[in-house]
């Protein structure tokens, strides 16, 4: 066997108190204006783009890519806050690849996994630390911070099985999380037909 660079083992350290691992790899923000599409409250959203244009995510991601496989790690750090009365949360996706499923992790905070199929069968997780939970293939999926702290998961998937933002994009998960008399709430999302 020639191995080349890449198929040596990698070990990474995660940081509790930060939510982060270290070495860092590759990173990515989302804020408010990357989320205009998802956010139920147009007229929020807008605002919050003009105070400033908030963080809601950061993505930090290990590709492990070896000349036989391209298992990826990632980690997630949603921030607290709202759009309006719905919580900051995920984009969401479907995988590009039809038979890719995925595992998140919730290290840090809690939340709600929202998942959902492209005929619109919906599901719902309750998250806490500790929470893990397996995505199937072929189910959209986000995630929501319903607490006061910043949520952090970690995922498990295969590069390979890319992204498609466009149904979620387009008309969202079936349910919003909302804020009502203090407490998370779902609502029908008006906009999913
Ligand atoms: C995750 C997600 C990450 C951010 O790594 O990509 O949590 O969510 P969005 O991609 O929906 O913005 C994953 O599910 N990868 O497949
Ligand atoms: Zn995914």
């Amino acid at each position: 066997m020639n191995l080349k660079k890449e198929d040596y083992p990698v070990t990474v350290l995660y940081d509790f108190d930060l939510g982060e691992f270290s070495p860092k790899e590759r990173s990515v923000a989302r804020k408010v204006s990357d989320l205009s599409p998802m956010f139920h409250d147009k007229a929020a959203t807008e605002a919050l783009i003009k105070q400033g244009d908030p963080l809601v995510y950061e993505i930090f991601y290990y590709g492990f890519k070896t000349s036989l496989s391209d298992m990826a790690l990632g980690t997630t750090r949603i921030q607290p806050g709202k759009v309006g009365d719905e919580y900051y949360m995920t984009k969401g996706h479907f995988h590009a690849a039809e038979n890719q499923p995925e595992i998140y992790f919730c290290v840090k905070g809690q939340g709600n996994l929202l998942m959902q199929t492209i005929e619109g069968e919906f599901l719902a997780e309750r998250w806490k630390v500790g929470t893990i939970s397996h995505i199937p293939p072929m189910w959209a999926h986000r995630v929501v911070n319903t607490g006061n702290e910043p949520l952090v998961f970690v995922a498990s998937y295969h590069l390979s099985a890319g992204h498609n933002y466009g149904p979620i994009e387009e008309k969202g998960f079936r349910k919003l999380l909302v804020e009502r008399n203090g407490k998370p709430e779902f609502v029908l999302n008006e906009q999913w037909k």
